[in-house]
């Protein structure tokens, strides 16, 4: 190993990463074909935004030709306990394990960043870009190609050493740095991600149809969710996490380093978020991954998980928002007071 990857990997670690890996970025030819697949199949439902800079996307040489190496990094944000206990809390909203603490894109980014500078530093000439989640990159693909984990049967990146409870970041460099072997399968015969989907979103193992998916319907999904989906969505509203959670190699998860990841949202009643107007929902998500989606569509969310939750005293939560001007929060209040077996009169009746 040349001396220069060696210390970048141990600065990586000193940094609080779990693990640090080198490809290049003609590493993976194959992800340009599953991606137009996946495109031209319509299951990124309405991400528009994969549809664009495909050529990019597909194929990370093409980003940035002058780049030379990928490092691909892993940070834990593992739970501490089984994030799925609070899918029996009904009256209880359930937020995904990654939205719990503050936006993972920002404490990433700034480890990234951190990092290429000391790169640059150490290499004096080599320039850098960091990526986490934002710009057209396949991080999976990228980070099986240096060795970092494989991708499972549920799509996302998983390894031995780590389980699955961890975001991938990149930096591309002009640095020529000693490419790691790429990591294989581990999945064998197991099934558990798949089979522990709620709403059948894995048309076949390693693919998925976003479109079925509770964190896209949850987070990117605009507009009314298909009512048919509905009930299985629960108390989910924001993200899910069932297929990572079900996953056995989960036993050999690390511990979030950072304390950014800690559960402070935790599972808010639902009957508090439901009253939340704009600047109450902006306050209380300051910081946290969850603002992006804004009150209307976090409402949303709210509303189906009243109409699943069994609770006729939600009715009253649910009743207010019939009358709201956002089409999608109104019909949702009535889906939820139809479910609950009440009547859809006016708003303070009961
Ligand atoms: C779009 C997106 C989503 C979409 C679509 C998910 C998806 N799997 O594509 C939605 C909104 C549903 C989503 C959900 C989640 N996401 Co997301 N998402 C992304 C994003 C921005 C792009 C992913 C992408 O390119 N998809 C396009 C498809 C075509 O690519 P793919 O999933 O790699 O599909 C591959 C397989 O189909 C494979 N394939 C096809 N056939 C075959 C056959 C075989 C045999 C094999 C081996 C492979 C194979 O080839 C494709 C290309 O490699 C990435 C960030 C990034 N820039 O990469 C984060 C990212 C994947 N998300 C992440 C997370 C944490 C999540 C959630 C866990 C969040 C949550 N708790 O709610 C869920 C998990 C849901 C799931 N099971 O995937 C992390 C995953 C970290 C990790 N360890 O893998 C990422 C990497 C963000 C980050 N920087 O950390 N996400
Ligand atoms: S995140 Fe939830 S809904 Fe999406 S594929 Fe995994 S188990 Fe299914
Ligand atoms: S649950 Fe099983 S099939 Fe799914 S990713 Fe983990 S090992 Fe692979």
């Amino acid at each position: 190993m040349s001396d220069l990857k060696t210390r970048l990997i141990e600065r990586a670690l000193a940094e609080g990463f779990a693990k640090a890996r080198i490809t290049t970025p003609d590493a993976i030819p194959q992800a340009a074909a599953r991606l137009d697949a996946f495109v031209a199949a319509g299951l990124h439902g309405q991400m528009g935004w994969m549809a664009e800079r495909m050529e990019w996307r597909g194929n990370p040489a093409a980003l940035w030709p002058a780049a030379r190496s990928v490092i691909m990094l892993a940070e834990s944000y593992a739970p501490e306990t089984d994030p799925r206990a609070v899918l029996a809390a009904r009256s209880h909203g359930a937020v995904s394990v990654y939205a719990q603490g503050k936006d993972y894109h920002d404490l990433v980014k700034k480890r990234l960043k951190r990092l290429g500078r000391w790169l640059i530093e150490a290499a004096p000439g080599t320039e850098i870009k960091v990526f986490v989640d934002t710009a057209p990159v396949m991080e999976k693909p990228l980070a099986e190609a240096a060795g970092l984990g494989w991708q499972g049967k549920h799509t996302n990146l998983l390894a031995r050493d780590l389980g699955n409870w961890f975001f991938l970041g990149a930096i591309f460099t002009t640095a020529e740095l000693p490419p790691d072997a790429p990591e294989v399968s581990h999945c064998g015969s197991c099934t558990a991600c798949l089979d522990a989907c709620p709403t059948r979103a894995f048309p076949a193992p390693y693919r998925i149809d976003a479109r079925r998916c509770i964190s896209y319907l949850t987070i990117e999904h605009k507009g009314p969710v298909d009512p048919e989906l509905r009930p299985a969505l629960g108390n989910r509203i924001y993200g899910c996490d069932d297929c990572l959670a079900a996953c056995p190699w989960n036993k050999f998860a690390v511990a979030a380093r950072d304390i950014g990841y800690a559960a402070r949202v935790g599972a808010p009643p639902l009957v508090e978020l439901a009253a939340l107007d704009d600047a109450a929902f902006r306050a209380r998500f300051a910081g946290s991954p969850i603002k992006r989606i804004g009150r209307d569509r976090m409402l949303r969310n709210v509303l189906y998980a009243i109409g699943n939750s069994g609770d006729p005293e939600l009715t009253a939560a649910a009743r207010p928002h019939l009358t709201d001007p956002d089409p999608a929060v109104a019909e949702a209040a009535a889906w939820a007071l139809a479910r609950l077996g009440a009547q859809p009169g006016p708003a303070g009746a009961q």
